[in-house]
């Protein structure tokens, strides 16, 4: 089989990959060497995508109220109730919430089908959780949502400020790429994150600030620029505008002390941070969540475009603001104006774009206003004005904050369908109707990555079952609802060239994006296409696409510093994990990336738990005034005192009680909705429990019934987690199957140990304790692959006969690679570098997702050994 050249199913980094049919539902993956983002390779999800193409857990038939339908069935179905709520309560009583995860293809047509012929603009996506507060920034700094770097400046620049982002875990290949510019030119790196991250570990400066100080950093940083003589007076003469008064706020109060203070950060390292920018004209600066998921997220990202458009680094090789994207294709989504504030082709609701948009697309229903954002869209389907609902490619259920308060809202809607290519997710289960769509690997269409690069997804699998590309299903609905030449196309590429052919409608070099070249692309030149970038290097001639030509500079203040609550007295940080993306419903599929994080842990500064009697491993409870879960305590010193941090992946498919989503508050920034996730006010206490315990097993119920339980995948099976009071007898007789039973338990000491076989095959192993002591898992794990167990005494006791050394918690998952063999070869052999670990143990030399955790192991252990 030839290799098929395609684009990686998760982050905005938008790697190629080249993938190899090794089988039914097989393939062998490979980074593309050709291709621009990541020139062959690839980090640890984008490395294990294979293991996430089984047929698992897939819709693969339409449902309607649960029972398998025909396509024709459910499209009439959907198609009537949506025309029928039109009709009876009007175009803004029916709603989609897309997203990012869709193709530029999709995404279009969905867009298309809400704005121009249901004549409202409720369509909004979960986009709007990521990006919007950069796409609130740009327009008001620029006129257009531009982003106006790409990944080549990344090998120009000399200084990069990487604020808000966790790019080692989050973008790995953007820091990788980061890290061979410092080696190969000594570029410097300066981190600004509440807490230290991997991300932090080998920079040259990190700024631990106080949570939402962002603004006051960066005004702090204009200021001094200012002072210094950094200020770029020709550029601002030329195509910056300056608001009257702006400089005179900017110099008030923007000392070094008084920033220092409100950003809870040395002087010195401000300074420092100072300095370095000052020395290094060609500075990136890359920001994400941090600075976008907050209650004053568009103020932030437009402090850090103030600095660069008053310095004149931007448009510059090596310079520029780079809000680096989540999603594989946000910025499709942004192209095509998916959000519910944006109308399309980067055209907002201006009553001449909406005249334009209507010409092009030939109705005059076109939405003259701007629809309902996510948190707001929610919250009116539960006060019952929005009665029909289309959730395509996102877990609202999970990932919107107050996720309780969705919940009611989906229970309560009195139609909701859910296109996804899973069939039990935490949304889908309040369906009315299930779509099954097409996944990545039988895709077929593009993305846009952050720099601006199309890319082709394409297929390398037959859709299986009776799956459908979702383009498909949407213009199926949009033909029954009366539309049929509006939404009459054959292939992706008809819906390419349509959206190319808007983008460049009467445009006049008014929108600077403009894909016309592509609006009469053949089938054959769509389906060779070579990833490209629109829009070369924006503003390079100086203009910006606003009235007269000119950025604006943003009168942005910090703001107040929200202060302690008494019931709530800690901050709630939330994020990613490395190997973990959004609720599993992918990721959760391998058995690799599961080795990295198998649980959802609580990290608090260790003096912080002391004073609230929490022990490292046990559990604590995380609750806030909309709910309440369930964490693993870790300690971490890299955590500011007050503040914790939490991953926001496990849902109620894999845990019970481990849910982050339904902590945050609803509240968003009042520029662009975004919600504010980064920073939610808490209580932390310990939760006691009697007895703990694990499972390993062939299949597990996906329901557990214990205080606390979470479950990932392991070869072969699963490894559950669990805690509870009272008898576990229950709960062990609804975990164990039926089968060949050897049992060790010992009711006084609170021991249970049971093992279940086939015909000398572990079934599933399963081992409670109220001292806390188990066996590892590792070993037991590897026993459910065996075709024949190790002897009964083995699997009561949880371990070999001839026990192997504990590897620890593994960090190289490529080569399944464990801590403490890392520590014990870094003491042994005195390695003091990543290369010479890699050297010893190959750890780190695959996908190099785990440098920078080696890199800790390193330091660390240098600690250690010097007392
Ligand atoms: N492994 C993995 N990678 C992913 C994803 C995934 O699910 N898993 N998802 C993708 C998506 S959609 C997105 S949007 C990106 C997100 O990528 P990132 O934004 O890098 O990831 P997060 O973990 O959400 O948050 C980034 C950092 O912001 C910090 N932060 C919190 N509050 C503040 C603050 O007030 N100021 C500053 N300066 N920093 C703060 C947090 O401590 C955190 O380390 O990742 C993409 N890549
Ligand atoms: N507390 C907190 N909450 C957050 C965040 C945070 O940092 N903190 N981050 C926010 C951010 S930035 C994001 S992007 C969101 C992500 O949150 P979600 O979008 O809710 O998370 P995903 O798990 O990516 O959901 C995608 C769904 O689409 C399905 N799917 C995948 N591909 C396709 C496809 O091609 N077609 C269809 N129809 N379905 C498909 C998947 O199976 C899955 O069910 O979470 C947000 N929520
Ligand atoms: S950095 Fe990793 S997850 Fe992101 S596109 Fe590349 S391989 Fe995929
Ligand atoms: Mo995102």
């Amino acid at each position: 089989m030839n290799p098929i050249r395609t684009t990686c199913a998760y982050c905005g980094v938008g790697c190629g990959i080249s993938a190899t049919r090794t089988g039914e539902r097989q393939i062998e993956i490979r980074g593309d060497p050709d291709h621009p983002a990541n020139a062959g390779r690839l980090c640890s999800k984008g490395t294990h995508l294979g293991e996430t193409v089984s047929l698992e857990g897939r819709l693969l038939h339409p449902e309607i109220g649960g029972k398998p339908a025909s396509w024709g069935k459910a499209l009439d179905h959907v198609a009537r109730r949506f025309s029928e709520t039109i009709a009876r309560h009007g175009p803004d009583s029916v709603a989609f919430y897309v997203s990012g995860q869709l193709l530029t293809e999709d995404y279009y047509v969905a867009n298309k089908l809400m704005k121009g012929f249901v004549g409202s603009a409720n369509i909004d996506t979960n986009s709007r959780l990521c990006m919007s507060s950069a796409v609130a920034g740009h327009i008001r700094g620029f006129g257009e949502d531009i982003v106006p770097a790409s990944y080549e400046d990344l090998d120009q620049a000399d200084l990069f400020v990487l604020i808000g982002s966790n790019t080692a875990w989050c973008h790995p290949i953007v820091y990788q790429r980061i890290q061979a510019a410092r080696a190969a030119r000594g570029a410097k790196l300066v981190v600004i994150d509440p807490r230290r991250t991997e991300t932090c570990e080998d920079a040259d400066l990190h700024l631990a600030l106080r949570p939402g100080t962002d603004v006051a950093l960066m005004n702090g940083l204009l200021a001094h620029c200012r002072r210094g003589g950094l200020v770029d007076e020709a550029f601002i003469d030329a195509s910056v505008n300056v608001p009257e008064g702006f400089w005179d706020t900017l110099d008030e109060g923007n000392d070094l002390w008084s920033v220092a203070k409100t950003c809870d950060i040395a002087p010195a390292d401000l300074q420092r941070f100072f300095d370095l920018f000052a020395a290094h004209p060609r500075t990136i600066t890359l920001f994400s969540q941090g600075i976008n998921q907050s209650l004053r997220g568009t103020d932030q990202v437009n402090a850090i475009l103030n600095v660069h458009l008053a310095t004149g680094r931007i448009a510059r090789p090596g310079a520029a603001p780079f809000s680096i994207t989540g999603q594989p294709n946000a910025m499709g989504g942004r192209e095509v104006g998916g959000l519910a504030s944006t109308l399309a082709a980067h055209m907002d609701f201006a009553p001449d774009n909406v005249a334009r948009v209507a010409r092009f697309w030939g109705v005059k229903t076109v939405a003259a206003k701007p629809g309902l954002k996510a948190v707001d869209l929610f919250r009116s389907i539960r006060e019952g004005r929005i009665k029909a609902l289309w959730v395509m490619a996102t877990n609202p259920a999970v990932s919107l904050p107050d996720a309780a308060m969705v919940r009611e809202a989906l229970s309560a809607c009195p139609f909701v369908v859910v296109s996804d290519c899973i069939s039990e997710t935490d949304t889908s289960r309040y369906a009315h109707v299930k779509l099954p769509a097409a996944g990545w690997g039988e895709k077929d269409g593009t993305v846009t990555n952050s720099d601006r690069t199309i890319s082709r997804q394409r297929p390398l699998f037959a859709r299986p079952g009776e799956v459908r590309a979702d383009w498909w299903i949407i213009t199926e609905v949009g033909r029954r609802m009366g539309w049929k030449t509006a939404f009459s196309y054959e292939r992706p590429a008809d819906i390419y060239r349509e959206h190319a052919r808007l983008s460049a409608y009467q445009n006049g070099g008014k929108r600077l994006f403009d894909i016309g070249q592509h609006a009469a692309i053949g089938n054959a030149a769509y389906d060779a296409m070579e990833p490209w970038r629109w829009g070369g290097t924006p503003f390079a001639d100086g203009r910006f696409p606003t009235a007269d030509g000119k950025a604006r500079l943003v009168n942005v203040e910090q703001g107040p510093i929200a202060p302690s609550l008494k019931d709530w007295p800690m901050t709630l940080n939330t994020g990613r994990y490395r190997d973990q993306w959004h609720t599993m419903t992918r990721t959760g599929l391998s058995p690799k990336l599961a080795r990295h994080r198998q649980e959802p842990l609580i990290e608090i500064h260790p003096e912080d738990a002391a004073e609230l009697g929490i022990v490292e491993g046990d559990l604590a409870r995380v609750s806030t005034a909309q709910g309440a879960s369930i964490y693993r305590a870790a300690f971490a010193d890299g955590q500011r005192r007050g503040e914790v941090f939490a991953p926001i992946h496990w849902t109620d498919q894999q845990s019970t009680g481990g849910r982050t989503g339904l902590l945050p508050r609803p509240l968003v920034d009042p520029h662009s909705g975004q919600p504010g996730f980064k920073s939610t006010p808490v209580r932390v206490e310990p939760f006691p429990v009697e007895w703990r315990g694990f499972l390993v097993a062939h299949e597990v119920p996906t329901q557990i019934d214990a205080a606390y339980a979470t479950r990932v995948r392991v070869p072969q099976g699963w490894l559950v987690e669990f805690s509870g009071n009272g008898d576990p007898a229950a709960l062990a007789r609804t975990l164990l199957p039926k089968g060949e039973r050897i049992e060790a338990s010992d009711a006084a000491r609170g021991q249970m140990r049971v093992a279940v076989l086939d015909h000398g095959r572990l079934k599933a192993a399963l081992y409670i304790s109220r001292t806390g002591s188990l066996p590892q898992r590792d070993w037991l794990i590897g026993q459910l692959e065996a075709a024949e167990a190790e002897s009964a005494m083995a699997l009561l006791a949880g371990r070999p006969a001839k026990p192997a050394p504990d590897r620890g918690p593994i960090v190289c998952v490529c080569f399944d690679v464990g801590m403490k063999q890392i520590m014990a070869a870094i003491t042994d052999q005195a390695l003091t570098s990543v290369e010479a670990v890699g050297a010893a143990l190959s750890a780190g030399t695959n996908c190099g997702s785990c440098r920078p955790a080696i890199q800790r192991l390193i330091v660390e252990t240098k600690e250690v050994a010097n007392g």
